[in-house]
């Protein structure tokens, strides 16, 4: 299965809004399988198909330690939110930048698994938080555009120096 290129911010192709997943078929759980060796591998404990520059609705995330506890949420759609939390957040996107960022305390998504079958479960502390994360990436969102101008513009240079010396 091969590890798949992650986008990095500025890269406008992590704007782009995804599109629900039609059937849950043996191509989306291999996206799932490649997804999930990406994420292992970066490490990172998120990752959504807009970062792989895949514009479909899959994401995937273990929070777990022992790195055996994976989830695939195709078509995720949150039902309710609940309070605010603040909590510390990195995006694979956005390699060594970690900002604060207030989002829901708890949410109640609905999501299709691996069989396609419908799920609905409610999410606090980090999973919530990684859920949240990753399905505004679904909506082309990246956490630092929760940041001030000032920061936003601070990042996309550094990220964009960052870019340059890689090349
Ligand atoms: O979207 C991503 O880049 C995946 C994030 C998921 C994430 C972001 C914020 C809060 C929780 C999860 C990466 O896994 S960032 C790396 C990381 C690792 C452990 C804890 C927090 C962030
Ligand atoms: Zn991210």
């Amino acid at each position: 299965m091969p590890i798949l290129p992650i986008l990095h911010y500025p890269d406008e192709r992590l704007h782009t809004i995804a599109k629900p997943v039609s059937v849950v078929d043996n191509a989306i759980r291999q996206l799932v399988a490649d997804m999930a060796e990406t994420m292992y591998a970066a490490p990172g404990i998120g990752l959504a198909a807009t970062q792989v520059d895949v514009h479909l609705c899959v994401i995937v995330m273990d929070i777990s330690e022992t790195h055996d506890q994976l989830l695939a949420l195709i078509n995720p759609v949150i039902l309710k939110a609940e309070g605010e939390a603040v909590r510390d957040e990195g995006c694979l996107s956005v390699p060594g930048i970690y900002e604060p960022v207030t989002r829901a305390a708890r949410i109640t998504v609905k999501y299709l698994d691996l069989e396609g079958k419908e799920v609905i479960q409610t999410a606090d502390g980090l999973i919530g938080v990684c859920i949240q994360h990753e399905m505004d990436h679904l909506e082309g969102k990246v956490f630092v555009e929760y940041l001030s101008r000032l920061k936003q513009g601070r990042i996309k240079l550094k990220m964009k120096k960052r870019a340059r010396e890689t090349m």
